[in-house]
């Protein structure tokens, strides 16, 4: 009997204990989460901009997809941003795009406001002065044909939100292993009383 509520409890332990622990494990890697948009250049009131001159990233770290489309039937296009020194070569550059040229991807992670990963390296990118970081068509720059990419609102401190997934599960495994130790309790008392170990006893006695 004390062989069977060994096994039962092991059982029970492996059961309740592996779907409340991966959980865990899998809620301090959060992969980055991807933020894809298209961007048109294109000539309005005679005003070479962009069509949408600020990107607001929900939350950084961010993996920024952005495609470049060149929508103007005369001028020439390109979505650039600088590194800090504001000068080539510019390390994400769409290139000088025609009209009717093929849209161009380019795919980088916002670390922060200040740092961008791009194609394996890492750099400062150049500052907007309206806040956020600066990007820019290289031919109409002059004229104003520039963007930001900015932080919207503020982002919740990463550490708050460990504290709260963590009191979480810590609160669901207190309650399972409370309920575990109420069932091994449960066969450890049945097992050790030497009262009614078997069926026939409890026939003899009159008991169902
Ligand atoms: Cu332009």
């Amino acid at each position: 009997m004390k062989r069977f509520a060994l096994i039962i409890a092991t059982t029970l332990l492996v059961a309740v204990g592996t779907p409340l622990l991966a959980p865990v494990v899998a809620a301090q890697t959060t992969p980055i989460p991807t933020l894809t948009l298209t961007i048109i250049g294109e000539t309005n009131n005679s005003k070479q901009v962009f069509s949408k001159p600020l990107i607001l990233l929900p939350e950084i770290p961010l993996d920024l997809v952005i495609t470049f489309h060149n929508g103007d039937p005369t001028m020439a296009h390109s979505f650039t941003i600088a590194d800090v020194n504001g000068t080539p070569p510019y390390p994400i550059n769409s290139q000088i795009l025609s009209p009717g040229a093929p849209n161009v991807t380019l795919s980088f992670t916002v670390l922060s406001l200040t740092r961008i990963a791009y194609n394996g390296t890492q750099f400062t990118p150049q500052p907007s002065p309206a806040g956020g970081i600066l990007f820019f068509c290289i031919p109409h720059q002059a004229a104003g044909m520039v963007g930001r990419i900015d932080l919207a609102g503020l982002a919740p401190p990463t550490a708050e939100k460990g504290i709260l997934l963590r009191a979480y599960w810590i609160g669901l495994i207190g309650i399972a292993v409370t309920l575990l130790w109420v069932v091994i309790s449960y066969y450890i008392i049945k097992s050790s009383s030497r009262h009614f170990k078997d069926h026939a006893d409890h026939v003899r006695r009159g008991l169902p």
